[in-house]
């Protein structure tokens, strides 16, 4: 598929052309990672959309996969336009190197016109995210009205993934000790809601809601920055609690413009150093005062095409 048919696709919300576009992105070869550029080039410059961004993370096993069924079934009933697409990020295999697919086989979506499903791999160097899952969810953020990302929960990843997305959900399963490991880790700290699945199991749910509470209540007095966070409560086989999930996550807000800028400068830094070291490094250092009057995303564009090409400075 040519780059321009790529872009007119995407643009039309064929997903087949979404897809190629996410492929060339995760491409590392230099030829694609040029017509990358000029795929973002385009895009950034078609559409002003922009989607809300909602992390999901939380231990293996939890109910992630399974959630982001449910809860895209209640949103798309909140908002009967939108299109919703989701990322989610596999353990790569240490012998193939690839994504899982399996979710891809058993998540199942109701509204399939309106979702789109992609499996990334992960990157243990990176904190657990794809070393391309942000600049892949930053264009997904132009043709979609939701970006869910769900996470593996290991490592540094949901540290990592709270820095990716505007509002980041953390599931924890009743009694399955995560909280402990999350309370020593800081993660209870990192998002904007909790939840906690498989309600369906009453005794353990009830007790895993008052151990939480009593846990978040403690960070609350040891450092009274922390703000109180919502708890919410999910049961696939009762399909309780995803009403109002789909309430908060509607209504979350995305991040502030600056933020916004913040976001983007953070994981520049993290795949110029991924693909060109601190030579890289160096060269945006140096070219920060160059084009100062041009937007960040045509300065952006010009360093990574500087860099791609070798022509630099
Ligand atoms: N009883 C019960 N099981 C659930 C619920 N949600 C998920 N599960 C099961 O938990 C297992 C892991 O779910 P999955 O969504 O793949 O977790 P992930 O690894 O966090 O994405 C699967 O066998 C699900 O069927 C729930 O609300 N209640
Ligand atoms: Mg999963």
């Amino acid at each position: 598929m040519q780059v321009n048919e790529i872009i007119r696709g995407a643009l039309a919300y064929e997903k087949f052309a979404i897809a190629k576009l996410i492929s060339l992105f995760e491409s590392g070869s230099p030829k694609d990672q040029r017509e990358c550029l000029s795929v973002e080039n385009a895009i950034y410059g078609a559409t002003s959309r922009s989607a809300l961004l909602i992390g999901l993370t939380g231990a293996p096993g939890s109910g992630k996969s399974t959630l982001i069924q449910f809860l895209i079934r209640e949103v798309l009933s909140l908002q009967k336009t939108w299109r919703v697409a989701v990322v989610a990020v596999d353990p790569s295999s240490p012998v193939s190197g690839g994504a899982l697919l399996g979710d891809r086989t058993r998540v199942h979506f109701d509204n399939e016109e309106q979702t789109f499903f992609r499996s990334q791999a992960s990157d243990m160097d990176l904190g657990g995210i794809g070393r391309n899952t942000f600049r892949v969810c930053r264009i997904l953020r132009r043709l979609f009205d939701l970006v869910l990302v769900e996470s593996v929960g290991v490592g540094q990843s949901e540290i990592e993934i709270a820095r990716l997305a505007d509002s980041t959900l953390l599931t924890l399963q009743p009694f399955s000790g995560d909280q402990i490991q999350f309370m020593k880790s800081g993660i209870m700290e990192v998002p904007q809601a909790f939840v906690i699945t498989k309600c369906d199991a009453e005794d353990l749910a009830a007790r895993s809601l008052h151990q939480l509470r009593a846990s978040l209540n403690f960070l609350q007095r040891i450092d009274r920055e922390v703000n109180p966070v919502p708890i919410f409560q999910t049961s696939s086989v009762r399909q309780t609690g995803f009403v109002e999930l789909a309430e908060f996550v509607t209504n979350a807000s995305a991040l502030s413009e600056r933020a916004d800028i913040e976001r983007d400068n953070y994981f520049l830094r993290k795949e110029i150093r991924y693909y060109f070291g601190e030579w890289g490094l160096k060269k945006l250092e140096e070219s920060l005062h160059l084009a100062k009057e041009k937007s960040f995303e045509a300065r952006r564009i010009q360093i990574l095409s500087g860099l791609n090409t070798g022509e630099f400075l």
